[in-house]
């Protein structure tokens, strides 16, 4: 279905045809912009709120820059699609985050006009900086180098180390900051208030404006006259506002807060801030979901709803005849809550993710034991250390690819010492249509080297339940439990606890020419092409490891000695990973035989759905299948 673009964004293939358009015009080019936002992505899917509601930040940063000479840099990235239509690809935007598509955050490799590729927060202040730090070494004196960056990717330490530099590298750049209030759900912590406060606060505003004012008549005279505009707006802060600004104190001058949706006004401040010389930012005041009611209403839900019809808002949800499984997320939810409710240590920690990994379901029932920390990994990490030497047996749910943030965290604050912490890495393996960025591919191999840690993945809901139950029995080190994105396979899913024996895998198919070794929910799919092996011919045992880390020595040892075709399978990186691990202790051990380990290759596997990736890398069922015969094949041969 092809989408029709609005009379006034028809035009608009790239900024240079947006720059045609007069000023005047600018909100013409806004409303259709918005409107072809709403319209593609309630037919084909995708983030949303946050695209709209920076629409004419989008636009004006495109009319008044001159990309992509201009380096503009989109934090998360999740609300580029209106930079992404305005710079050429509007006619594919259709094909944003399926497979073979575009993608569905800023990538290098796909536009010129995207400066930096993005999906993990916070990146965006250290990137500009270092492109504004290159373009003064390179003599480069008049390009303008951008950072728009949300509230909540504001809340991540990699976003303070960026400013605690730039304030003092002194480098031309402007921070846009995009404050909408909201993260994926509710924006957390002292910053939040901070910014409310500013934004709030009459007798700032008051003298913000006296200052704007000043510096807008001064600002046409040149650096000289900034100069003095600069020290008539500090002695008016200093001696009016009696406390100094959170920015200012990082000698990043600050801007603001302006109305983000007046995109007249917007063109007109970039305009000056691209006159006044180094480190800046602007406030900007947004609405989420701006000018889609229902997205406005529940910012929460229309992060990212998937489609729905645009006239009545309803989101489209698949319909079954029969109870389905459900998510692994939502398992790890309520199973936390009942644990909870039995061992009064337990405590949940997420940064920003209570609705993604449905942490959100104990911060429902036990507010008191749920934490939302913000966007930052590492200090959930640390945090969730910390309450492990008083005693607290933490859940942190960290999604797997975001936890790469907090590697030296898990090493040295929580293995080094010992300590128990359960992390619950949601999302591992194929993320889907959010692509590289967030795909959970390492976290076997990155978890499985540190010492103190246990590192294992169910199979499904019931095994999940079971893990998370013997991993509060566990008092001695780290514990690792990965699961991926999207449902499981049991609708029945809420069995008696059980625990399970640390390092002990199980065999749920007998089979005489071949074994295949899966790790988590994968091992459905191993299980599946065993069982369709046997009208092959081929006779296939399964063995679900459950552990990458202890292995299950005696079930190797079983598995090695019986057959000597083997396949390990798992979705994570083949680099290090579970299978890498098999041929380890097969080596260690002195096992031999024709090992062929199916898994994610050492190359980006870019976005689609995740069983198309699955096919990509030969690992679904049929690639299982292919595999086995191939290796039945060569042994033969
Ligand atoms: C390191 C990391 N942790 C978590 C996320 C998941 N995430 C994506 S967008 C988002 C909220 C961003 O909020 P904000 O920057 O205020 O942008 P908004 O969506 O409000 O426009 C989060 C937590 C992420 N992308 N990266």
């Amino acid at each position: 279905m092809s989408i029709k673009a609005g009379k006034h964004l028809q035009a608009i293939r790239h900024p240079a045809d947006l720059k045609e358009v007069a000023e005047s015009d600018l909100h013409l080019v806004c409303q259709d912009l918005r409107q072809y936002i709403v319209d593609t992505v309630s037919v084909y899917g995708g983030h949303f709120g946050a695209s709209l509601g920076v629409v004419e930040l989008t636009v004006a940063l495109h009319y008044v820059l001159d990309t992509p000479n201009d380096q503009l840099v989109w934090d998360v990235g999740h609300q580029a699609y209106g930079h992404k239509i305005l710079t050429g690809r509007r006619d594919r935007f259709h094909t944003n985050r399926y497979y073979g598509g575009i993608s569905g955050f800023p990538k290098r490799k796909e536009s010129e006009y995207d400066a930096f590729g993005v999906g993990h927060s916070s990146t965006s202040i250290s990137a500009a900086l270092g492109m504004a730090v290159a373009a003064e070494l390179n003599g480069e004196k008049d390009r303008q180098v951008v950072a728009v960056i949300g509230d909540g990717a504001m809340t991540g330490g990699m976003a303070f180390e960026a400013m605690n530099h730039a304030g003092d590298a002194a480098a031309n750049m402007i921070i846009v900051l995009n404050d909408n209030c909201m993260s994926i759900d509710p924006n957390v912590g002292a910053l939040k208030d901070y910014l409310t406060d500013i934004t709030t606060s009459h007798t700032y505003n008051k003298v913000k404006d006296e200052v704007w004012n000043v510096l807008g008549k001064l600002s046409r005279f040149g650096v000289n006259a900034q100069e003095i505009a600069s020290k008539i707006e500090g002695g008016l802060k200093s001696s009016l506002l009696k406390h100094s600004n959170l920015f200012e104190s990082l000698k990043i001058r600050y801007f603001g807060p302006v109305d983000g949706h007046d995109v007249h006004h917007l063109v007109k401040v970039l305009n000056d801030l691209k006159q006044i010389p180094g480190p800046k930012i602007l406030h900007c005041i947004t609405t989420k979901g701006k000018g889609f009611a229902l997205a406005e209403k529940d910012q929460t839900l229309w992060h990212a709803p998937g489609k729905f019809d645009k006239i009545t808002g309803e989101i489209q949800k698949k319909k079954y005849d029969k109870p389905q499984p459900p998510k692994y997320q939502d398992v790890f939810g309520h199973t936390l809550v009942e644990l909870a409710g039995m061992n009064p240590d337990i405590v949940g920690v997420t940064p920003a993710m209570p609705s993604g990994c449905s942490m959100n379901i104990m911060m429902k029932a036990m507010p008191e034991r749920a934490f939302d920390v913000g966007i930052a990994e590492q200090h959930a990490v640390t945090f969730s250390a910390g309450m492990a030497t008083q005693g607290k047996m933490v859940f942190c749910n960290i999604y797997s690819t975001f936890m790469q943030r907090a590697y030296d965290q898990v090493i040295h604050d929580v293995c080094l010492q010992n300590l128990p912490v359960v992390f619950c890495l949601d999302r591992a393996g194929f993320a889907g249509a959010d692509g590289p960025t967030h795909h959970g591919a390492y976290d076997i191999a990155y978890m499985r080297c540190i010492p103190n840690m246990v590192v294992a993945a169910p199979m499904n809901e019931q095994e999940l339940r079971n893990m998370m139950f013997t991993a509060q029995l566990n008092k001695s080190g780290a514990f690792t439990i990965r699961y991926p994105r999207g449902e499981g396979v049991m609708p029945e899913w809420k069995t008696p606890f059980e625990a399970i024996q640390v390092g002990k895998g199980r065999r749920l198919r007998k089979g005489s020419d071949l074994a295949i070794i899966g790790i988590g929910h994968i091992g459905n799919l191993g299980l599946a092409a065993a069982e369709a092996l046997e009208k092959e011919g081929i006779s296939a045992a399964f063995y679900d490891a459950r552990f990458a880390k202890p292995l299950d020595a005696e079930m190797l040892k079983e598995v090695f000695a019986t057959f000597d075709k083997i396949i390990t399978l798992e979705d994570g990186c083949l680099m290090g990973g579970f299978g890498s691990a098999v041929l380890e202790f097969a080596a260690d051990h002195g096992l031999n035989a024709h090992v062929k380990r199916l898994g994610i290759p050492d190359a980006v596997i870019e976005h689609g759905e995740q069983l198309e990736l699955y096919a990509e890398c030969g690992f679904d069922k049929a690639g299982i299948v292919r595999a086995a015969m191939e290796l039945m094949e060569m042994v033969r041969l």
